[in-house]
Parts: C-alpha cells; sequence; structure tokens
C-alpha cells in the first residue's frame, strides 16, 4: 500500500468541496488537534464550511489553543459532508465512533504502521508530526498562514517531538519550525505552555509518589494510589505526566509507575533505557508498547501486582545478563 495522491489532487479536492468534516484519533495528542484545527482553520479562510470532531473532545490542557472551542465530540448521522478528512491517525479504528460509517476521503499522517484506509492517502513517514506535512504543504495546497494557524501547527511538532529531542528529529524540521515562527507563531510561549508548565495539584500529586519511590539495582518504582489523586485535587490524565520525570533518572535502566484504578486493578507503566526492552515484560502481563515505554493493565490489589512485576523485571533483567 502506498500513497495514491498529489498536491495537484488535494488542491482540487479543497477547491471543488465545501462542507468538509475533520476528524483525528482517539485521546487526541498536540498533533492530532493542531493539525485538526490548523487544517480546519486554513479552510474556513477560503471559505469553506468546516466542522472539526473528535470522538474524546479535547483534553483540557489544550483547550488553550486557537479554534479549540469549534470542536465537537459526534456529529449528527444525517448531517452531509462534501470531503471527509482525517489527520494523524494510522488506521480507521483510531478515530472512535465519530465518522459514523462515512467513508474517508483523504488522509494525511505521518506514522510508519498508516493502513492506507483512505480514497486518497497521504503519508510521510518521514515528518517529524502531521503538522510538519501541513507546514510544508499548505503553500502546494493553496492554503495560507496566519499567527493562529502557525500557533496550532508549531504545537503540533513541538509536542510530538517533546521540545525537539526525539532521534527522528532533522533540520527540515526546524526549518519548518522556523517558517511557522516568521508566520508568528510564538515558540518560547508555546514550548513553556505545552512541555513546562503544570499546575500545582499535578506535582502536589507527583509528591505523594515520590515520597514512596524505592529503588532496587537499576531499577526504580513507585506508586500512585486513588488516596493520592483525592488529597491533591488533581483531576487530568493518570499517571499526571510523572513516568517522563522518572525515566529521567540517570542511574536507572527501567523505571515503573503503578497506578491504582477503580476496581482492583493496576495500571503499570514501564520506562526504559537503551538496550533494555520493556515491551517484552509487559508482554507478559498482556499488555505492550514499545522497546523504551510500555504499559499493562492488571487485576489485583496494588501488594500483590507489585510483587508479580517487580518479580517479573528483575527476571527480565537476569535472564538478559545471563545472554551477555
Ligand atoms: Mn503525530
Amino acid at each position: 500500500m502506498t500513497n495514491n495522491t498529489s498536491s495537484e489532487d488535494i488542491q482540487s479536492l479543497f477547491q471543488s468541496n465545501d462542507r468538509i468534516l475533520i476528524v483525528s484519533h482517539i485521546r487526541p495528542d498536540g498533533d492530532a488537534i493542531g493539525s485538526a484545527l490548523g487544517l480546519g482553520m486554513a479552510l474556513r479562510k477560503k471559505g469553506k464550511q468546516v466542522t472539526v470532531a473528535l470522538a474524546d473532545g479535547l483534553p483540557s490542557n489544550f483547550r488553550h489553543l486557537p479554534g479549540s472551542k469549534t470542536v465537537v465530540n459526534a456529529i449528527n448521522p444525517d448531517q452531509q459532508f462534501d470531503l471527509v478528512i482525517s489527520v494523524d491517525a494510522s488506521d480507521l479504528e483510531r478515530l472512535g465512533n465519530v465518522v459514523n460509517g462515512r467513508a474517508i476521503d483523504l488522509q494525511i499522517d505521518h506514522h510508519v504502521t498508516n493502513l492506507f484506509f483512505a480514497d486518497h492517502n497521504f503519508v510521510e513517514e518521514t515528518a517529524v508530526a502531521t503538522c510538519a506535512i501541513l507546514a510544508e504543504n499548505f503553500p502546494n495546497w493553496g492554503l495560507e498562514f496566519d499567527p493562529d494557524i502557525a500557533t496550532l501547527l508549531l504545537t503540533g511538532i513541538l509536542t510530538d517531538t517533546i521540545g525537539f529531542r526525539t532521534s527522528n528529529v532533522t533540520s527540515k524540521a526546524l526549518r519548518i519550525a522556523a517558517d511557522l515562527m516568521d508566520a508568528g507563531a510564538d515558540l518560547p510561549g508555546i514550548y513553556y505552555q505545552n512541555l513546562i508548565s503544570r499546575s500545582y495539584e499535578q506535582v502536589n500529586y507527583w509528591g505523594f509518589a515520590l515520597q514512596r519511590m524505592q529503588k532496587r539495582e537499576n531499577v526504580a518504582w513507585t506508586s500512585l494510589i486513588l488516596a493520592d489523586r483525592e488529597q491533591s485535587d488533581y483531576n487530568g490524565n493518570d499517571d499526571a505526566d510523572l513516568n517522563t520525570l522518572l525515566s529521567s533518572i540517570t542511574d536507572c535502566d527501567i523505571t515503573i509507575l503503578f497506578v491504582e484504578q477503580k476496581d482492583n486493578h493496576i495500571k503499570v507503566s514501564w520506562r526504559s533505557k537503551p538496550g533494555f526492552d520493556v515491551s517484552e515484560i509487559a508482554f507478559h502481563f498482556n499488555g505492550g508498547g514499545h522497546l523504551a515505554a510500555s504499559g499493562a493493565d492488571i487485576p489485583g490489589s496494588l501488594e500483590s501486582v507489585m510483587e508479580m512485576v517487580l518479580q517479573q523485571t528483575f527476571a527480565y533483567l537476569q535472564t538478559k545478563k545471563r545472554l551477555q
């Protein structure tokens, strides 16, 4: 499967269709939101009627973005669209139930695992973000930037590259970002807002976990329990991005976070340094993920899950040592 469209095709799709629906993946991140809203705004500037729909709506940490109030999380099944576009989603399932069986006319994405599920597929695997593909191609597609659009697209690039520090970052990505700055995006502001700033409640929530942190050999672990969430008044996502902090500990090759859930189960996440494959451990518990970041949902009490997971993690390290 391969790309089957060109910039000329895309430009004429935009020119000849008026009622446009843009969708992206469930649990939307900065790139999903930035690309859906950025493309939507650029098409509205061309006089198009645009609906941006995300099955899970917009997480609170992205509600500061321009145009965020226009996002809907469901569409009337009878509503007619001339053109349905998916951005930043590798397959139909990732869209959630927002398209209600409508076919996807055009998709723009950068995931290696993309299934080329649209009539017109524009997939660029080497792009650091879908927002980078949009920024690079807007001029070819007859679309223009303004400061809001540039802000949305740079938000996607910055969040998908965690501030230009993922291994796929290229000089081209930086040139695209520079062009977006010229178009009016405030890079330091976007950086602070999306990658640095945290609420008092979030950091307070971390505090409970940090106090309980333990370390044995090259493994550190800790837990967040339901009571911590209540005491800190934190109401954001499960791990509160604590994994990012844990994974920065220099002398630990593997870090593990246990997050207690309602109904007697524990969400476990592993992070590892290069050379360690934590997906192998997660797989043992019916979980999965990537070499360096994996997770599993395990039924049981915190104590029992912790014991099983630590045992399995140290067993993995033992086997690895023996093989070396
Ligand atoms: Mn992306």
